[in-house]
């Protein structure tokens, strides 16, 4: 028999490719060297440093798996190497990773005209633009069809009004991609531009989680956009769940990243802490624990591996999607609350970064399709019935 990496139980680096590996590399060492030592000040001050969306365009990290306008057209397997170390430091930094890449730049890829993908991915790709995407409304969070955000037709363009709530980016945003229905009822996509009359985005404050990103309202009121800011290519519900299938691909990943933190930092912490004599992590109890998070974080990462495999062959399915989104972050939330425990009271310290991850992942749970939501998904896929 061979020997046995308790880190890569089951081998995921030899999956990998050679340019896969390299990639996942630059990214750990950038998240490692440049974000790691500036997390702690920006969650305890409720502040995103705008600097690390060029520090992810300078290393191309940006809108990577895009074959146009000189983005990076790596595997949807690297994009989500990526997201799985830019969050094993902080979801709120992966949550810019993916809005900017999967919400932002891929609808104009995917749904834009020539003009709007000359004008917008090469700003995009190196960071120098930040965009947001507007969905959630105050009223309209799990069903994002019964939105009320509208868009009237008048010479030459639209009139939007409406309120989008809980938007990652929006207070920096120089591009909003915001849905709307038009007069015929049906979702379209459109970019606004700041600036644009009409248009604020106010800062949501007070969030407990995902505290180094900033979320903000998009509101509108009868924000005139010229006739091409409409995305010319979609229409309906499958415009903004395209998108979301690739950031829930990504989260699927990145969750993981976030609780392989948690579970190094639970191993390290009670082989080192001594209680009634002993390292904690000489008891059953712990022991139990660590080869919990071990399982599920290795089962986890080679489901991801195989659904990024057959998202490269084009032959992924939404419900592929729902169930590692939900199957992941939901683990991955059960492992940061076990390590939180086992580091006892310093468990609740920020210095430690356990309790961060450990809240931030609730956030990482509910968006992106709550983890019921993506049951009932799934739910729906195996009886034929939508529960919703
Ligand atoms: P339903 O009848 O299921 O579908 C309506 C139309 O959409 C199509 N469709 C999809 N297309 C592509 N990919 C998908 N995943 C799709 N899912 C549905 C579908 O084929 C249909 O097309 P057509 O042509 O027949 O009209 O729609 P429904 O209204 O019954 O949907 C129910 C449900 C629950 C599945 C859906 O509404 C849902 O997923 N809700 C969750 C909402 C959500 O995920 N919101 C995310 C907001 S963005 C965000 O959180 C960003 S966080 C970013 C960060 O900081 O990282
Ligand atoms: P609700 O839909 O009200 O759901 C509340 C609870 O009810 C959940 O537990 C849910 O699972 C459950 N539930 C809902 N429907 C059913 C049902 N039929 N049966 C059983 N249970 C049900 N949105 C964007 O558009 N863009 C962004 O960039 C973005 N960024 C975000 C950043 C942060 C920090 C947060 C917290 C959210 C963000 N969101 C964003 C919004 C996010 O997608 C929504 O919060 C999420 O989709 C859930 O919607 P809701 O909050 O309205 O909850």
């Amino acid at each position: 028999m061979s020997s046995f990496d308790w880190m890569d139980a089951l081998r995921l680096d030899a999956e990998l490719t050679e340019e896969e590996r390299a990639i996942r590399d630059t990214a750990h060492a950038y998240a490692q060297e440049k974000l790691q030592p500036r997390v702690l000040s920006a969650f305890r001050e409720e502040r995103f440093d705008r600097k690390i969306m060029n520090e992810l365009g300078e290393l191309g990290l940006l809108g990577a798996t895009l074959s146009t306008h000189d983005c990076a057209d790596v595997s949807y397997v690297a994009y989500g190497l990526i997201a799985r170390e830019i969050e094993r430091v902080d979801s709120g930094y992966r949550s810019a990773y993916s809005v900017q890449s999967s919400l932002v730049m891929y609808p104009i890829y995917a749904f834009g005209s020539d003009a709007q993908k000359d004008k917008y991915l090469p700003k995009l790709r190196t960071g120098e633009w930040v965009g947001c995407f507007g969905l959630t409304e105050p009223d309209a969070g799990s069903d994002p069809a019964s939105m009320r955000t509208h868009a009237k037709k008048v010479d030459g363009g639209y009139l939007i009004s409406g309120s989008k709530t809980w938007i990652s980016n929006s207070p920096i945003a120089d591009v909003c991609v915001v849905w709307a229905k038009d007069e015929a009822g049906d979702i379209r996509g459109f970019i606004i531009e700041r600036g644009a009359k009409g248009l604020t985005t106010p800062k949501i404050e007070g969030k407990v989680s995902l505290r180094a990103s900033i979320t903000g309202m998009i509101m509108m009121d009868e924000v005139f956009v010229p006739d091409d800011a409409m995305l010319p290519a979609v229409k309906g519900l499958r415009g903004p769940f395209s998108c979301l299938n690739n950031a829930r691909y990504g989260i699927a990943w990145g969750a993981l990243g976030a609780a392989e933190f948690c579970w190094h930092t639970a191993r390290d912490y009670t082989l080192n802490r001594k209680m009634f004599g002993r390292p904690l992590a000489a008891t059953q109890l712990i022991q139990k624990k660590l080869a919990d998070m071990q399982t599920e974080i290795t089962l986890g990462l080679h489901t991801v591996l195989r659904l990024g495999r057959l998202m490269d062959a084009g032959e992924a399915s939404p419900e592929m999607i729902s169930l590692l989104k939900r199957n992941n972050c939901g683990k991955s939330l059960d492992v940061a609350r076990q390590a939180r425990d086992m580091l006892g009271g310093n468990g609740i310290a920020d210095e430690y970064h356990v309790i961060r991850h450990m809240v931030n992942l609730e956030t990482v749970n509910t968006y992106e399709g709550a983890h019921d939501v993506h049951a009932l998904i799934l739910g729906r896929a195996q009886t034929g019935i939508a529960a919703f």
